[in-house]
């Protein structure tokens, strides 16, 4: 079979859904949207202090120089092995400085990398290959069990636009190892003048996903850019700011609130955790004299556990961040006694929207809330079930659209016409109680999302799955409330001749290649689900049901691990 190149995308057509044209002007007349791209913000950084330490990995520190310079260089490289500006380039790495490096190369050479995280595998990686069409998997093979340049061949055979893979580490046999494109060709000035400009698209995130495989969201450097420096800015980042990335890197929240490159654009110092154990982070934040860092609710809580009995000084930590998932009042009011630095209770999306707690916030505010949106031209409502406002400190489901919020998913015309009301909002599903202050509290969701820990679970998709074994006639996935993790899986099924024990089940949807957190947390069998009125499944009376039958098994999954962001999770035997 030929296959064609892969089209680029034009953002504003119906694939690439944009703001109308006079709202983007609006956005432009109001500073917001400065026509700056990522790698022009690197290129500046790195002129107005080049040794200035900009990315600190296990092996290797990079000054903002280096960093520039070596975006230079594989963006060269990529366009050498023929990755040109608008294709799409799966990006699957640890939290490593190759991270950083490959991120900002992409975004010089106007490619749009899609960041999987480490835990997806090839279920997941090839329906972001496949739907985007991707030219290429850039992945790293240097320090795991897990061989993920195994898993970017798997991709590649399956989806035929993914032309190569590049490995940081050891490349398999017809791959291409990163040190090999780093010394290529430097980037031709004429592709540099050619763009990226503000307007293009920078990266295409992805979404937690409520009806079956994650939706790719996609993000121009405009929009980005601006969420970024809005939130440097709430986060009261500088020069002197120490980030630690201890969630995994791609993750919008790491990324960009403030993350990376709020951190970056700071003029500050990104500094990789290989991994989120308190042991590893605690000891970096040491000896590194971290400043900040974001954490899921379930990390806070182990974080906090190890705090008490540890003699690491942490006292250069200045801010916590906590987001991903509902932090338990409770939890957060120990998180500032026992860290000495004030929390930020972070609830985003990758979608757009991001709300913080502020610095001038009163300490009731910072615990009860999750904060309020970033920006002044971010629009919120709050509605009932016919999208009419409800009073105001009623709670409701949030709609909101802005500067930074995206209009429409990537490639997901049909999908869109329900993600988004006609006039733009997007719903995202979350139902919050408003102050008058502004502040945001989410009380629930309208959403068909499981929210382990900060890991978003779509039941549909992993419904899916289970219904692909020949035992399993019907399948239903519930969350079901967990003190560690705040929700867990749980799979009931209803079995089709011989009942397959659950470890089978759990075994076979891990080798389907899916993620690790996406495998059920525990399966249970029925002959039959309780209906609805109208002869539906009743998630809601299933989760009642489960619910009642756990508080007994409670006690046993509070000792249960956070969520990780190690690539070795995925053979962690769940
Ligand atoms: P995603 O669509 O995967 O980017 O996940 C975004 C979703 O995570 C939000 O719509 C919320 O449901 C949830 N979320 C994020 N931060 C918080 C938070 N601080 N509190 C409660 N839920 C949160
Ligand atoms: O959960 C999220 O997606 C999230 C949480 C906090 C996010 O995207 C963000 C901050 O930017």
């Amino acid at each position: 079979m030929t296959v064609g190149r892969p089209r680029i995308d034009v953002v504003g057509s119906a694939d690439v859904p944009t703001w109308p044209e006079a709202i983007a002007a609006e956005y432009r007349a109001r500073g917001y949207w400065t026509g700056q791209t990522f790698s022009d913000l690197l290129r500046e950084r790195a002129a107005a202090h080049p040794d200035r330490e900009a990315v600190v990995g296990a092996d290797e520190r990079l000054t903002y120089a280096e960093l520039d310079r070596r975006a230079s260089a594989l963006a060269g490289g990529l366009a050498w092995i023929g990755v040109h500006r608008g294709d799409r380039v799966v990006v699957q790495l640890p939290n490593e400085a190759v991270f950083v490096e490959v991120l900002f190369a992409c975004f010089r050479l106007g490619a749009i990398p899609i960041l999987a995280l480490p835990a997806h595998r090839a279920s997941e990686l090839t329906h972001f290959a496949a739907h985007s069409e991707a030219v290429a998997i850039i992945t790293s093979d240097a320090r795991s069990r897990f061989s993920f340049a195994g898993l970017a061949d798997e991709v590649r055979a399956a989806v035929p636009s993914v032309r190569e893979v590049v490995v940081a580490g050891e490349p398999l046999e017809d791959q291409r190892s990163l040190d090999e494109l780093r010394g290529a060709t430097p980037l031709p000035e004429l592709a540099a003048k050619s763009g990226p400009f503000g307007r293009d698209l920078a990266l295409l995130q992805l979404s937690g996903g409520t009806t079956g495989a994650s939706k790719l969201i996609p993000r121009t450097h405009d929009d980005y850019l601006y969420s970024v420096r809005a939130s440097a800015q709430i986060c009261e980042q500088d020069g002197d700011s120490r980030y630690l990335v201890v969630l995994p890197a791609g993750h919008n929240f790491p990324l960009s609130s403030a993350g990376i490159l709020g951190t970056i654009e700071s003029g500050g110092t990104v500094v990789m955790c290989p991994s989120p154990d308190p042991a590893t982070a605690l000891g970096l934040i040491e000896t590194e004299r971290i400043t900040v860092t974001g954490l899921v609710p379930p990390l806070a809580i182990a974080w906090l556990e190890a705090l008490s009995g540890s003699s690491r000084d942490v006292s250069s930590l200045r801010l916590l961040q906590v987001g991903g998932a509902k932090l338990d009042a409770e939890v957060a009011r120990r998180v500032e006694p026992a860290f000495g630095c004030r929390l930020q209770q972070v609830f985003g999306m990758a979608e757009g929207l991001v709300n913080y707690t502020r610095p001038e916030d009163p300490l009731e505010t910072v615990i009860a809330t999750q904060g309020r949106p970033m920006s002044p031209a971010d629009e919120v409502r709050v509605v009932d079930e016919h999208d009419r406002d409800v009073a105001p400190g009623e709670s409701g489901a949030l709609l909101t659209r802005g500067p930074y919020t995206i209009r429409g998913y990537y490639r997901a015309t049909e999908h869109n016409r329900t993600a988004f009301t006609s006039d733009g909002f997007y719903r995202t599903g979350d139902l919050v109680r408003q102050a008058p202050s502004g502040h945001l509290e989410v009380v629930g969701r309208a959403k068909e999302q499981i929210n382990r820990g900060g890991e978003k679970v779509a039941p549909a998709e992993v419904e899916g799955h289970l219904l692909a074994h020949p035992s399993v006639l019907d399948a239903c996935v519930v969350g079901v409330p967990d003190a560690a993790l705040g929700e867990r899986t749980y799979a009931v099924v209803v079995a089709r001749g011989e009942q397959p024990t659950p470890a089978s089940l759990r075994k076979f949807v891990r080798e389907r290649g899916v993620a690790a957190f996406k495998v059920p947390d525990r399966i249970t069998f029925v002959p039959e689900f309780p209906t609805t009125g109208v002869g539906k499944v009743s998630r809601r009376e299933l989760r009642t049901l489960l619910a009642a039958q756990l508080t007994d098994a409670s006690a046993a999954s509070a000792a249960a691990t956070p969520v990780s962001s190690a690539p070795t999770t995925d053979d962690s035997g769940r």
